[in-house]
């Protein structure tokens, strides 16, 4: 994925099981702002879900969510939204059928749209079902926004003609809301352990008065039921509950706070931190100061190719996120700290550099839309020797820095800041519908190309 724009890269992974082999469909979209998209489908398999997975299998481009459908008859066949950049038409082109030969490891006969959609529009995210004796097309509709909808058709035929859900949508929050759980849309169903039905789908929890959504798009789980031939939610309506009970088990957002103390004391650290586009490869060592990740200086968030970034997402209104670092800048080009950040145009970082005048400071950038600033000028003064402790506090739309040279009184530094910037609402007015949500991460630039670097202790994500 390197050099993908912002909210490019993987959308929609599509995982089924089938005969003892896993089969993970996804797109990698190089581009997608503008009137075309450039969205390549791969198929990877493995026979257990921790790998080894096998190399990407290259399936089409002709449109982003991919899904694989495995027919009672051993045949496979790959569904996926055709994009239609026609101006005369929708860019939402309707639903495509092809089959995969597993045998040839590619698409095979032609292609054929099945489904247009309904009146409620923007057809994407399509998985296929066989359940009694129908197929039974699941697709998004009304964009991935306020208006979003599961919406179900069935066949006796793979083929087609599929009749609508004379009760559609299977579920949206469009017309409640005032529920915390809105923009339900992008399902995909399983069976449970327990014989009964569960459908996952894409939600968002918007806050303030300008109803945003601050985490992005997450995962709301509802169980289902198979009533009179067609899917409806088990809570008897077509609205996202706000509690599930399974098995005894009451899930509802107010779930464990999830706490996560990386120490880089291992050989690897967590799977819950993540790089961006690429691995980190040579740009991070855990070898070259044992007990610490040394992150070696690269490109600024404005690059789409190599940064030196490691990151948590933000999975919680109310999160603390400490990391120790230090850090011996030789020039206002080389940066290292803790960064708020949406994606290359839109984050808030705090940063250790290295001022001609003042020496070694701490200072923030600030970027909304690409617009850059700094709110407090070059920064205060830090010793020039020794650990610095970072802090973001995240409290739903606020959120402030704060630093410690003893893990033991904290400052505040800097105004408090406006989280909203970080949402995918926020893109809204400029046209472009983002929907990456906001990751917090420790990260190392040098923009001077002399190769310094920043070692960072520990990195601590805590909900609270
Ligand atoms: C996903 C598509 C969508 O592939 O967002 O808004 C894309 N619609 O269904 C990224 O998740």
């Amino acid at each position: 994925m390197l050099g993908n724009q912002s909210s490019c890269g993987i959308w929609a992974p599509c995982l089924t099981y089938d005969k003892g082999t896993f089969y993970l469909i996804y797109t990698d979209v190089k581009s997608f702002l503008g009137m075309f998209k450039d969205t390549h489908n791969y198929l990877v398999t493995a026979k257990d879900i921790k790998g080894p997975w096998s190399e990407p299998i290259y399936l089409n481009s002709s449109g982003f969510d991919p899904s694989l459908f495995h027919d009672d008859s051993g045949k496979k066949y790959l569904v996926n939204m055709i994009m239609d950049h026609r101006r005369w038409n929708s860019k939402f082109g309707g639903i495509v059928l092809q089959e995969y030969s597993e045998e040839k490891q590619c698409l095979v006969g032609e292609p054929k749209i099945i489904f247009k959609g309904t009146p409620l529009g923007l057809t994407e995210g399509p998985h296929i079902y066989k359940h009694d004796d129908f197929y039974y097309l699941m697709t998004a509709e009304g964009g991935t926004e306020y208006a979003h909808a599961v919406t179900m058709a069935r066949s006796k035929n793979l083929l087609g003609p599929y009749e609508v859900d004379p009760c559609n949508p299977v579920i949206t929050a469009l017309h409640h809301p005032n529920q915390p759980i809105q923009k339900a849309g992008h399902g995909s169903l399983t069976e449970g352990h327990n014989g009964k039905w569960y459908m996952v789908h894409l939600c968002g929890r918007p806050v303030g008065k300008d109803r945003m959504c601050i985490l992005g798009r997450e995962t709301a789980l509802e169980e289902v039921v198979w009533k009179d031939g067609w899917l409806r939610l088990a809570n008897g309506g077509n609205s996202p509950s706000e509690t599930v009970e399974i098995a005894g088990v009451t899930a509802d957002s107010t779930v464990p706070k999830k706490y996560l103390m990386e120490d880089f004391e291992k050989d690897t650290w967590s799977i819950h931190l993540q790089t961006l586009r690429v691995p980190l490869e040579e740009r991070a060592s855990l070898k070259e100061r044992p007990g610490y990740l040394r992150l070696y200086g690269k490109e600024s968030f404005t690059s789409c190719f190599h940064q030196s970034l490691l990151a948590h997402r933000q999975q919680a209104f109310y999160c603390e996120v400490t990391t120790k670092v230090d850090f011996n800048p030789k020039n206002f080009q080389q940066m290292a700290g803790l960064v708020y950040y949406y994606d290359s145009l839109s984050y808030y970082y705090l940063y250790i550099t290295e001022d001609e005048i003042e020496g070694k400071v701490l200072s923030i950038i600030s970027n909304v839309l690409g617009k850059g600033t700094q709110p407090i000028g070059v920064g205060i003064q830090i010793p020039a020797e020794g650990e610095v402790y970072l802090r973001l506090t995240t409290e739903k739309e606020k959120a402030y820095f704060s630093y410690s040279m003893d893990n033991k009184t904290f400052l505040q530094i800097g105004e408090t800041l406006d989280a909203t910037v970080l949402s995918d609402d926020f893109y809204a007015p400029t046209g472009h519908i983002m929907f990456t949500g906001a990751f917090i991460g420790i990260c190392c630039q040098d923009l001077s190309g002399q190769g310094n670097f920043a070692d960072f202790d520990y990195f601590e994500y805590k909900e609270i």
